[in-house]
């Protein structure tokens, strides 16, 4: 059995009710085999991030604490895409639901099916907002989150949603 880790989920939906899709996830991240999750961001709306002829989309993050490791729950965040009704069509494309593996403890992976941090996260305010919201105390390659955010502008909109866990 493994220690139990602290993992950072960034959740995305730009489909079906994003908000909707995104609360859902929230509840369900808690409900993973071995894990709870032990804070949760405000949801933001933000314009997509690459190909424009899509709707917005509604971001979230969460902490979950877990005794699974790594793979074990990237499966388990596959498994729940899937039953968001997830299809993969085009990458950076719309989607019902989107779960990335932000940060595992301060682990760093370099696997075919899992790099953490995730690659592109720090050039993403839809990612760095509700991460910083949640977890001011974080750095990245040792800046805070508030010096990623300052050069991307301010490109994403808390909504007035209640917390999901507080
Ligand atoms: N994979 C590798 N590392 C990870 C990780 N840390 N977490 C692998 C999760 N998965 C990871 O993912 C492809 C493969 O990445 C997986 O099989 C896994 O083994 P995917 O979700 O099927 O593919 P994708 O959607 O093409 O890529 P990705 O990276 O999830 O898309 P992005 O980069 O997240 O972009 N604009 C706004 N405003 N908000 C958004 O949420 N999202 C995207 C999607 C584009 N624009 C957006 C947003
Ligand atoms: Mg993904």
């Amino acid at each position: 059995m493994l220690n139990t880790s602290l993992a950072y989920i960034g959740l995305g939906s730009n489909l079906e009710d994003p908000v909707q899709q995104v609360e859902q996830a929230l509840y369900a991240l808690d409900r993973l085999p071995l894990s709870r999750c032990v804070g949760t961001s405000s949801l933001y709306r933000s314009q997509p991030v690459g190909p424009q002829d899509q709707p917005d989309f509604i971001n979230a993050v969460a902490a979950l604490e877990t005794r699974l490791s790594p793979l074990a729950l990237l499966d388990q965040l596959q498994a729940l895409e899937q039953r968001h009704r997830r299809r993969r069509e085009r990458r950076w494309g719309p989607r019902t639901l989107d779960l990335d593996m932000l940060l595992f403890n301060h682990t760093d992976i370099d696997h075919p099916r899992l790099r953490v941090p995730h690659p592109l996260m720090h050039t993403r305010a839809f990612v760095l907002g509700p991460l910083n919201e949640l977890a001011p105390h974080l750095r990245l390659n040792g800046e805070r989150l508030e010096q990623w955010l300052a050069p991307l502008g301010n490109t994403i909109t808390r909504l007035d949603s209640k917390r999901v866990f507080e």
